[in-house]
């Protein structure tokens, strides 16, 4: 992770057109690749919050083209709240002194800032099934108002980000390769991994309908109301780009319908939730029934599989390259992934059956239409 001093990101901050001057910073969030940290800005009596963001221009390799990806999505949403007249947000980006909508610095490093979205709150964990079924009825809505984005097709931010057969040949040359030599030490997480080969092929991108989605739905990459706890906004843009809407719902079951963070290091602790899964998917379908067809909506119960496969896979591809990719805050942090993922797994593996039923009673009256 890069250390950035406080001048220094006082001094990014400038390069911005912000309202006050900058009281104060800090950092925020926990994400694994980007940098980010709020700006206090003071404005005669009023107090101005920012985002300001370093964008991971080694996991993100054009972050001109990711830029202009938001700026596109972020005018559309915009457009579509304010004609709906509602009180839902979303990000808003403040351009560069230079106009354009990030600063780059004398390093390379690429910046971004966004207004501070004011009354939400985020989770790691749902308190309750009501958060879970309004992240995803926010996820589903963001979906189904990117629908008709015009224009031309978004660009790719990261290429195959969701494609699992890739990510699963890439896990089995390093495999092969064991730079570090660590792979006698975690044989059993290999080995859980290589039998359950075929879910990478269970969805690939080409054979469902090409949609703008949004790629990285973790829970807590929506913000829900502090007092009515509705959703609010959608944010971490990124990956905002052209694929398949059952990543974006499988990657909210993954971190919204188990039990415990994704990084448990007591697995005993991570497991399916059903309950919470059911309200996904209702909340999920309440958004997107006009827009699916039912290839995607009789995959919705393996797509969690799917999609905590290939993450339990990236986390062990990186622990065995080395731990390059995803920041790491203590030696076998990315371990603790992979078992907590693969715990995950297996606890969705059983419950299948009632997953699937689950999926069948909401589905119901929208396959009937
Ligand atoms: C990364 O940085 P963050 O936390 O938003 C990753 C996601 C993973 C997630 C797991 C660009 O997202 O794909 O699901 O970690 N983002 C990228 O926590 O690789
Ligand atoms: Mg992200």
């Amino acid at each position: 992770m890069a250390i950035h001093t406080k001048n220094f990101i006082n001094e990014v901050g400038h390069q911005f057109n912000l309202e006050g001057y900058i009281g104060s910073s800090e950092v925020h969030g926990n994400g694994n690749v980007n940098d980010t940290f709020l700006l206090f800005c003071e404005d005669g009596d009023s107090l101005n919050r920012y985002t300001l963001q370093r964008i991971n221009h080694d996991v993100f390799k054009n972050p001109e083209g990711l830029m202009e990806n938001f700026s596109r999505v972020t005018r559309h949403l915009q457009a579509k709240i304010e004609k709906d007249g509602s009180d839902k947000k979303c990000l808003n980006l403040v351009p560069a002194k230079d106009g354009r909508f990030f600063h780059k610095d004398s390093n390379g490093n690429y910046w971004r800032v966004t207004k501070f979205v004011d009354g939400g709150r985020s989770f790691d964990v749902p308190e309750d099934i009501h958060q879970a079924y309004e992240a995803a009825k926010a996820f589903g809505d963001f979906q189904a108002k990117l629908a008709d984005l015009p224009g031309d097709p978004l660009i790719e931010t990261i290429p195959d980000f969701h494609n699992t057969r890739k990510r699963f040949e890439h896990f089995r040359s390093v495999c092969n390769q064991d730079k570090f030599e660590r792979v006698a030490e975690v044989q059993d997480l290999v080995n859980f991994a290589l039998v359950r080969e075929h879910l990478a092929d269970l969805i690939k991108v080409e054979n469902f309908p090409s949609r703008v989605v949004h790629n990285d739905t973790k829970l807590n990459n929506v913000l829900l109301h502090k007092t009515t706890g509705e959703g609010m906004c959608v944010v971490d843009l990124d990956t905002v780009m052209t694929g398949c809407v059952l990543h974006d719902f499988g990657d909210l079951v993954r971190t919204a319908a188990c039990s415990a963070l994704e990084d448990e290091p007591e697995v005993d602790k991570v497991f399916f939730l059903p309950k919470i899964f059911g309200a996904i998917v209702e909340g999920y379908l309440k958004a997107t029934s006009n827009i699916l067809e039912s290839s995607e909506i009789e995959h919705l119960a393996v797509a969690p599989q799917v999609i905590t496969y290939e993450l339990g896979l990236r986390f062990l591809t990186d622990y065995l390259e080395g731990d390059v990719y995803f920041k790491v805050k203590r030696p076998g942090h990315n371990l603790d992934r992979v078992r907590a993922q693969f715990k995950l797994l297996a606890s969705m593996e059983e419950h299948f059956d009632q997953a699937k039923q689950i999926v069948d009673l909401y589905s119901r009256p929208s396959l009937s239409h």
